[in-house]
């Protein structure tokens, strides 16, 4: 299991207060279907992914970012306890949703960039290292379920 050191912990927490969660969702998740689009095949209930101002703007995607994006935030909260805290959610992904795990580090790279250019300043390298291990770790617990 992953060990966050004090200072990953704080840097973490501190840059998580400031995000808006339904806006860096949705801009997470839409950037993963406008740069990886075969994973558009997930959310064939979502209507109109034809162009990037489609998927940027569809409400469903937007709704849906933010649902993932603040399941994430349990992560902020249980770092230490990362396989625990996504394991209901890593049965689901897999039984039900069919989602090949390898989309979690996907998607954990969008999380990063989002953050990257909304806290351009803030976004230091070791800012940067900490989120990669936590983006990281989450894609493992996700996938920790998986048979
Ligand atoms: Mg998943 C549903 C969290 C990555 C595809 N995802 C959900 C739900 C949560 C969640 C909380 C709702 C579960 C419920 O209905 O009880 N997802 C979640 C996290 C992450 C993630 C925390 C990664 C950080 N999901 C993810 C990725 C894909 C995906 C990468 C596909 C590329 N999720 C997916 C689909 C559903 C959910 C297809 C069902 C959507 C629906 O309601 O139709």
């Amino acid at each position: 299991m992953v060990h966050f050191t004090a200072e990953e912990k704080a840097a973490i927490t501190s840059l998580w207060g400031k995000v808006n969660v339904e806006e860096a969702g949705g801009e997470a998740l839409g950037r993963l279907l406008v740069v990886y689009p075969w994973t558009q095949r997930f959310f064939d209930n979502f209507g109109n992914l034809s162009s990037e101002s489609a998927i940027m703007g569809n409400p469903k995607v937007k709704a849906h970012g933010k649902k993932v994006l603040t399941s994430f935030g349990n992560a902020v909260k249980h770092m230490d306890d990362l396989k625990d805290t996504f394991a209901e959610l890593s049965e689901l992904h897999c039984d039900k949703m069919h989602v090949d795990p390898e989309n979690f580090k996907l998607l954990g790279n969008m999380i990063l960039i989002v953050l990257a250019t909304h806290f351009s300043k803030e976004f230091t390298p070791q800012v940067q290292a900490a989120w990669q291990k936590l983006t990281t770790a989450v894609a493992n617990a996700l996938a920790h379920r998986y048979h």
